[in-house]
């Protein structure tokens, strides 16, 4: 067992589920320590009965720290990360900005457990519209070898944090009142909007949100040879990212092979069922750790094997605090077996 377990952001959006997870999962820790910026230090929240208070993130913070659990912007990942680690720390990474340095394993437990040994005291989990997409192609890839995605996203405004939500919940308002809503956390109005930018441009026109499909699911399924064309989209929905996928095998995929690899797959629950209009959407998705997926079809647009599925997932969970709980439940059994 690690002993003291620390939480960095444990008053954030996904810091809070974080804590959740450690109470329903039953995460075995000695101690736990919450750290957070000048802020919320002093706040007192309460974690497996125990109410703890809330420390300042700085230097000299995790001497006594085994294990942590961190969801903070990229900026504050990119200063503490060091020291944590400089500090004697292993540390689970919820940020972009670890994500693709080679000596920073990538992990979905789900698709590349083993990816795990190699690390050197960072290990990061991926953006949630990567994390339950990898989740639904792992199967597929294995039986059928992927050689290109094409992939709409429809991501919830919690994806921004509790200020995105708010944001839903002013501007739906303002457009009910006859009002012209403000816009800080997006780009537009999102209320009865979609907006189809997330993140600024990366690559020729991409967004840095949709580049990170590209990227990230190559470096989690090990494989540099799939082709990724993404576009994500920001719509008005609190929680729960749903994607329209459609993927390219070089070996023929049948509809029924490919629910029935769904099926067999950790971490996937079918709902598959046009007539019965039983299909994933966020409501239902809102609070569970699975990846949903249903409208499985054959592509009927191409020359290929091709399969079309809708996949939804709650992106504060399996998105982000979930990935990363179950992360440290994988350190957790290899420091048990060493
Ligand atoms: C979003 N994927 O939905 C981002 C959060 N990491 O904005």
């Amino acid at each position: 067992m690690h002993d003291t377990l620390a939480v960095v952001g444990a008053t954030g959006a996904v810091g809070r589920i974080v804590l959740q997870q450690l109470e329903t999962r039953d995460f075995p820790y000695k101690r736990l320590k919450l750290l957070a910026s000048e802020r919320s230090v002093g706040q007192e929240v309460t974690v497996k009965g125990e109410t703890i208070k809330i420390e300042l993130l700085a230097p000299g913070a995790f001497k006594d720290v085994d294990l942590v659990i961190a969801s903070t912007p990229d900026e504050v990942s990119a200063e503490f990360v060091p020291y944590a680690v400089e500090e004697g720390a292993v540390v689970v990474d919820e940020s972009a900005f670890w994500r693709m340095d080679p000596s920073v394993p990538l992990i979905v437990p789900e698709v590349n457990p083993e990816a795990i040994a190699d690390h050197k005291g960072i290990i990061a989990s991926p953006n949630c519209s990567t994390t339950q997409m990898v989740v639904a192609l792992a199967p597929l890839h294995k039986a059928c070898k992927i050689k290109r995605v094409v992939v709409s996203t429809y991501q919830a405004t919690s994806g921004a944090g509790l200020a995105g939500n708010v944001e839903l919940m002013t501007s739906t308002q303002k457009v009910l009142d006859g009002e012209t809503p403000a816009s800080k956390t997006f780009q537009y109005p999102i209320g009865f909007n979609l907006i189809p930018q997330i993140g600024s441009e990366k690559f020729e026109g991409y967004t840095s949100e949709e580049m990170k499909l590209v990227y990230e699911t190559r470096k989690i399924m090990g494989d540099d040879n799939i082709q990724v064309c993404p576009t994500a989209v920001r719509v008005p929905v609190t929680i729960g990212h749903s994607e329209s996928i459609l993927v390219e095998t070089e070996q023929p995929i049948s509809v029924e092979q490919a629910r029935e690899l769904f099926g067999a797959a950790p971490g996937i629950t079918v709902v598959d069922d046009l007539q019965g209009q039983r299909y994933p959407m966020p409501r239902d998705c809102d609070g569970k750790d699975d990846v949903f997926v249903g409208r499985i079809r054959r592509d009927i647009s191409g020359q290929g094997n091709g399969i079309a599925f809708w996949c939804v997932s709650d992106n504060l969970r399996k998105g982000a605090a979930t990935n990363a709980v179950q992360i440290a439940e994988l350190l957790q059994q290899s420091v048990a077996t060493a």
